[in-house]
């Protein structure tokens, strides 16, 4: 079977079951077979990032959190969490045995179902693993699916990727996803928060996004993102800021992406670390005030 080759795996062999998956890559949570050990990893990662969260993660996230009414010492039932999240706007989880093929992916996320992987990281892994697992795609994902104009947001971006296929583009959709669904930040009256799920599910990365000094913070232009790369496997030089959720659900409502898709797919990427004149960088003032408030 081809199996995927999406950007947050590079080339190492995938690490899911996928022989039992069905044409959709969806398999079923065998919620039984999680041993003690499994449901301790799952709640000392749940209560390390919980903390850090209270005080670096967008209100909105939070919320999500809460609304998902999840046990920090269980891994849940993604069913039970389905039913709850679809009350909220209408996304179910789907069980899946790791990455799968983009255009699987794209389709799950245009009819607002989020793949969810089913096996969580060993202990040995809690500071970094390279796939996402259980934790990082439900802690990460699924809690701002519950606000209504990022989860819309996430279905129209889904719906960009036949369009994306079409000419060639599926990267630029990729970087579109790593910047604001993976790693984006966004203004609050009480300073900068984070709520992309890579730096969420990670100790190191929640704090960074917001207490360096050191990544470039430049407010959220779709094109910008579209022609920018990344790297997978070091903390971002760039994160991109946005006001407002709706901001993103509007971006890509609104865009016309055959002509950045025909523009950009055959140009190289800007470098991660590149400014340019047009950007607008967040001075330091901007940022973390709240750490100390
Ligand atoms: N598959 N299960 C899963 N989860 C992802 O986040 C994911 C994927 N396949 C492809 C992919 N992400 C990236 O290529 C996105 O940029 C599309
Ligand atoms: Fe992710």
């Amino acid at each position: 079977m081809e199996l995927p080759t999406a950007p947050t795996a590079g080339t190492v062999a995938l690490r899911g079951d996928y022989e039992h998956a069905a044409a959709d890559y969806t398999v079923t949570q065998d919620w039984s077979r999680y041993s003690d050990d499994e449901h301790d990893i799952w709640r000392t990662l749940w209560s390390r990032q919980l903390r850090l969260a209270a005080t670096h993660a967008a209100p909105e996230f939070l919320r999500g959190v809460e609304l998902l009414g999840c046990r920090p010492d269980r891994i849940p039932r993604f069913d039970e969490t389905s039913e709850v999240l679809e009350r909220c706007t209408g996304w179910r989880i789907v069980a899946v045995p790791g990455l799968i093929p983009e255009k699987e992916f794209f389709l799950h996320l245009s009819r607002r179902r989020f793949p969810v992987t089913v096996w969580i990281r060993r202990r040995d892994e809690l500071d970094y693993l390279v796939e996402p697992d259980l934790f990082h795609d439900f802690f990460g994902h699924v809690p701002l699916l519950a606000e209504p104009a990022f989860a819309g947001f996430v279905e129209a971006y889904g719906r960009l990727g036949p369009l994306a296929e079409r000419h060639a583009a599926l990267h630029m959709l990729a970087r579109l996803y790593w910047y604001m669904v993976e790693f984006g930040l966004i203004r609050t009256p009480s300073g900068l928060r984070a709520y992309g799920a890579g730096m969420l599910s990670s100790a190191g990365e929640t704090r960074y996004c917001l207490e360096s000094a050191r990544p470039n913070r430049i407010a959220f232009d779709l094109e910008r993102v579209l022609r920018t790369g990344y790297m997978i496997d070091e903390f971002q030089k760039t994160y991109f800021v946005v006001e407002r959720f709706k901001d993103l659900y509007e971006s890509v409502r609104q865009a016309d992406f055959a002509a950045h898709f025909r523009r950009w797919a055959q140009q190289p990427a800007l470098a991660a670390e590149t400014i340019l004149p047009g950007d607008r960088v967040l001075q330091a003032g901007e940022l973390a005030r709240h750490v100390d408030d």
